[in-house]
């Protein structure tokens, strides 16, 4: 009793400063490695599984609780490798109260609440299968590349499960070599939307929480041992450097050759771990990536049995003192905010290459921009080719957003796992200069040690790319003045400062206090202004520049951008948000049913008067920098 009483007073007494302590990350950065990349997949022989999958839904989890209960369980459980038609035609005591061969079918990949109305607000477990054709070759290993899953998945092929994940908006490679069949494969995988006080995000978010496959899922096939991720980049020494991780029996020892279009070739022989590293002068020839050229080379590393192809871009993004320098040169990141949702009424978040070109489309042309902040979440892979492809900057992030369990080291090792499978995925794309580690989380000691780590995670897992996160402003009175300023002691662990301010939309500032606002800030470091905005629906106008119409809106932006304007070390600009995306929490029922409206284009894809002031200033901007 009397050591409960102590371990109580000290858990009383040192709670913060504990859990302010356990804050650190709980592995090794290795250890945060996913077991498999698959890098360049894309390149690789596959099988899409694209299409009609079935579906049933699960609201009391059957098909997953059925392990140790009370009644028949085996009736529920949709991951069985059963014909139940053809167990029903021969009669007989056993019967089964789901059939994934006889369900109603989605299009897969996509969110199911877009796809019927009686899914629009379903929260929870839903289970899918797709029955698929395989070969199986004497000698090659098979996988199943899922792109992201929103947001657990519990992965059964054949009736054996392979593999679960959690967190929406990351890719996982399960190896499925020994329980793929020659011939039919029954993949049957439950899907579990469910976010709670530790997942990442929590449900307290402004945007839909959609549940689904909503990425691609291929099957992959590899010689026994194969190229599982390789990377290369341009270092700011100007050398070119890259490294080979191969995976099998055979992986040390192997020699490893990488081919730069027609501009460079290295080769280097594999350690005992199976890894290669290489280095070489960057051509005199060599292109570098820019938003203005943004030149791509077809990249091919190889081994006498295993060869994969990528197109990557060459550029080196440093900060000196209050600038960002893109390939040695000062740039301002002409950009805007965007959440992953195609145009249309009834977004599925299925970033096709149609749906992520119209809107990066819009960034890069309507607004002239050379930079897009991918918020809140890591985008589709689509997405992030098509960003190198066109020529936009991006800043990365993972849903560390508003709260997450703070004190709680699961979380955290969570959060570190979501961003490594973030780097690992993203890092050959030029596109990514930036990777954030939080949006607005309100300072307190277990919430910056918590980033903190997340800011040392990604240092150490990419040292090549800035570090940033969006910071919520503090507004106080100095001398008498009000004053804006970021008072949160995570500024010191980033290289790019980064701001969201409402004042003029939410608060009681008028649009023409807002240039005069006092703003003090750090002049060492670039500032960015990672939101601002408001709401406007579309076609509403004239109306005595109430809230809500577009003359308030393109009024808000005129003003906060001469605020703007006078905040010398601001570097760059990604206003929230390029057009109305779904949110629960956004139920006015005349200006927005559901939806968030600070977008500058409507959810179907119509213009607001602000998105030509943002262009405007965009045009002014280009002609100087
Ligand atoms: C924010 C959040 C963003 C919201 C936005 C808003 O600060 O970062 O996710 O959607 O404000 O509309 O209030």
């Amino acid at each position: 009793m009397k050591k409960i009483l102590i371990a109580l007073c000290l858990v009383l007494h040192f709670g913060p400063a504990a859990a302010a302590a356990t804050a650190t990350p709980p592995t090794t950065h290795a250890d945060l490695r996913p077991a498999v990349l698959l890098t360049a997949s894309q390149s690789r022989d596959s099988q899409d599984l694209s299409g009609q999958w079935t579906y049933s839904k699960d609201l009391y989890r059957t098909g997953l609780n059925d392990i140790n209960g009370w009644v028949a369980k085996s009736r529920m459980q949709r991951y069985r490798d059963i014909d139940i038609a053809a167990q029903e035609a021969k009669g007989g005591v056993e019967f089964f109260e789901f059939d994934l061969d006889r369900s109603a079918q989605m299009n897969i990949p996509g969110a199911w609440n877009a796809a019927t109305p009686t899914l629009r607000y379903y929260d929870g477990l839903v289970w899918f299968q797709r029955k698929f054709n395989a070969r199986k070759e004497q000698g090659k290993r098979a996988f199943l590349r899922f792109e992201a899953v929103n947001y657990r998945a519990y992965v059964y092929l054949n009736g054996k499960e392979i593999g679960r994940h959690e967190g929406g908006f990351t890719p996982f490679v399960l190896e499925v070599t020994d329980a793929l069949r020659a011939g039919d494969n029954r993949l049957t995988v439950g899907v579990d939307s469910t976010h709670d006080a530790q997942t990442i995000p929590t449900p307290i978010t402004d945007w839909d929480l959609y549940g689904g496959i909503t990425r691609p899922v291929r099957l992959i096939t590899t010689p026994a041992t194969f190229i599982d991720d390789a990377t290369v980049s341009l270092g700011q020494d100007g050398r070119i450097t890259g490294a080979v991780q191969l995976q099998g029996a055979q992986a040390a020892g192997q020699v490893v050759k990488v081919a730069i279009g027609d501009l460079a070739t290295a080769s280097a022989t594999t350690d005992a771990n199976g890894r290669a590293v290489f280095a070489l002068a960057a051509p005199g020839k060599l292109q570098r990536w820019s938003p203005d050229s943004p030149k791509l080379y077809d990249v091919r590393f190889s081994t006498a049995t295993d060869a994969i192809r990528d197109r990557i871009g060459f550029r080196t993004i440093a900060v000196k003192g209050n600038e960002i320098l893109l390939n040695g040169k000062p740039i301002f990141l002409r950009g805007i905010s965007l959440h992953e949702e195609e145009f249309g009424s009834n977004p599925a978040r299925n970033m096709t290459e149609q749906a992520s070109r119209a809107l990066l489309n819009e960034i890069k042309h309507g607004l002239n921009g050379n930079y897009v902040r991918l918020s809140h979440y890591p985008h589709s892979e689509t997405t992030l080719r098509l960003a190198d492809e066109i020529g936009l900057l991006v800043w990365s992030e993972i849903p560390v957003y508003w709260t997450v369990d703070w004190e709680n080291p699961a979380v955290l090792h969570k959060a570190l796992v979501m961003q490594a499978e973030t780097i690992y995925r993203d890092r050959n794309r030029a596109a990514v200069v930036m990777w954030s580690v939080g949006n607005e989380t309100p300072v307190s000691p277990a919430r910056t040690a918590f980033h903190s780590a997340m800011a040392d995670n990604v240092r150490a897992l990419d040292p090549t790319r800035l570090v940033s996160a969006a910071l919520l402003v503090e507004r106080h009175k100095v001398n008498g003045e009000e004053v804006t300023e970021i008072q949160d002691p995570l500024a010191d662990k980033l290289d790019v400062l980064a701001v969201n301010t409402y004042a003029g939309w939410y608060g009681g500032d008028t649009l023409d206090a807002l240039p005069n606002l006092k703003w003090k800030l750090p002049t060492d470091r670039p500032l960015i202004l990672s939101e601002f905005g408001a709401d406007a629906l579309a076609g509403y106008r004239n109306d005595g520049m109430k809230k809500f119409t577009e003359e308030y809106q393109a009024e808000y932006y005129r003003q906060t951008l001469a605020l703007a304007e006078k905040l010398p070390t601001l570097r760059g600009l990604s206003p929230w948000i390029l057009k109305d995306f779904q949110s629960p929490r956004r139920e006015h029922p005349v200006f927005q049913n559901g939806w968030n409206r600070k977008g500058l284009m409507s959810e179907t894809g119509v213009r607001k008067q602000a998105f030509g002031v943002l262009a405007d200033y965009y045009n002014r901007k280009a002609g100087t920098k």
